[in-house]
């Protein structure tokens, strides 16, 4: 990323204009915000774990300090289709997305992530254990068990305010990290302002947890819901995992698991992207000038992803034969992301039912268990034909 561009104040006000998109008709994007966030809501420790039933609080409380930053993300690193094996410098279908040109970007955004930190000092970054090395730009895995509390210390390191709303987990109102402050009862206070910090407390009840049908354990996402639209395609979102009380060992991982993978398909819009403004810079062009309705712009900029990854490039999707594999399947964007994941050379497990493949609609979750038998490297890729061209594929590899 070139220096002096990241914080120029008025590529921001182009980008804040960008994302203006009201989100559900109240939060107004970063209009509202800008005054809201002056107010100083920010906080920490202020707000007593009110969310959780009696019930739920028999278990541990897990705490996690996260905090949400900018970085350049590269949707294909390698510059190789694993699927192809061929350079994506060289293959007209992946050329718009993945090269720079005239008024292209190429495969290098500046986007955000969440990030998780070993204390309070937000100074040490987790390290990322290799298993979950496939995670990509999705944020830090936070994991509970039945009973147990979840407690996170956020710290908003982006320009633009920012917050975590968790689905599924039991929060109160002051908990819930939703920004729509029209609403009778919200106090405004979940937008987290540049700069800021909070906690979030989550409760983990059984209704939080697996169903009678579920297996021992369940997904559910969380990410930035100031103006979703553009905190999601910026990249803030992140993976939950909730197993069935007493199903679970210490670290609340499912004890009849061997593996786990979690995948968020994601037709990632950089059009409507915090950011753009920023991207368009990077490129070399004036973001006041650039004509942002140019169609073949506008095309290359939506990345047809797998965690952030397009034309096979995703990592670590390795296993071994006979292991108990289970798959954490999600989606997220808008009307075109309506996404059909397809598994080659295994079947799967699904309520019951046996398939190779699923359906994922926006924030869709789905938990599949595989036990793969067929040793190979395999493809893994959403079976929408516009979406398979456009790089919405990846490899697994099965080991004997
Ligand atoms: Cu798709």
């Amino acid at each position: 990323m070139e220096s002096g561009q990241r914080n120029d104040p008025e590529q921001h006000q182009v980008a804040s204009t960008i994302s203006r998109r009201a989100l559900l008709g109240a939060a107004g994007g970063l209009g509202i915000g800008a005054a809201a966030w002056s107010l100083g809501q920010s906080r920490s420790g202020a707000t007593a774990p009110t969310a959780a039933s009696p019930e739920a609080a028999t278990g541990v409380t897990r705490e996690y300090f996260i905090a949400a930053e900018e970085f350049d993300w590269d949707y294909a690193p390698g510059g190789i289709d694993r699927m192809t094996g061929a350079p994506l410098a060289t293959e007209p279908y992946a050329i718009p997305f993945t090269q720079p040109g005239d008024v292209t970007i190429g495969s290098v955004y500046r986007k955000a992530h969440y990030v998780a930190y070993t204390d309070d000092t937000f100074t040490t970054p987790v390290p990322i254990d290799p298993a979950w090395h496939h995670l990509g730009i999705l944020g830090p895995l936070i994991r509970a068990e039945v009973g147990d509390r979840v407690l996170v210390h956020f710290r908003n390191q982006l320009w633009f305010p920012a917050s975590i709303h968790p689905h599924g987990l039991a929060y109160d109102k002051a908990n819930e990290g939703a920004y729509y402050p029209g609403a009778p009862g919200d106090t405004g206070d979940d937008l987290v302002p540049p700069g800021g910090s909070r906690d979030y407390h989550w409760g983990v009840p059984e209704r939080s947890g697996p169903g009678p049908a579920d297996p021992s354990s369940i997904m559910w996402m969380y990410h930035s819901h100031v103006n979703e639209v553009t905190d999601t395609n910026a990249g803030l979102i992140g993976p939950m995992i909730v197993t069935r009380r007493g199903e679970a060992n210490a670290d609340a991982l499912p004890r009849d698991v061997d593996r786990e993978f979690m995948i968020l398909f994601s037709v990632m819009d950089e059009n409507e992207s915090p950011f753009l403004a920023q991207n368009i810079a990077k490129s070399g062009w004036n973001p006041l000038e650039f004509d942002r309705g140019n169609p073949e712009f506008f095309e290359g900029n939506l990345k047809h992803a797998i965690n952030g990854y397009i034309f096979s490039t995703l990592p670590g999707l390795d296993m071994r034969t006979g292991e108990r594999v289970r798959w954490y399947v999600a989606g997220i964007g808008n009307e075109v992301d309506l996404h059909t994941p397809h598994w080659h050379g295994q079947t799967l497990e699904w309520m019951g039912m046996r398939t190779d493949m699923t359906e994922l609609l926006p924030m869709s979750m789905k938990v599949l268990d595989m036990r793969p038998d067929m040793p190979g490297i395999w493809l893994f890729h959403c079976h929408v034909n516009d979406h398979l061209e456009s790089g919405m594929t990846a490899l697994f590899t099965v080991s004997k």
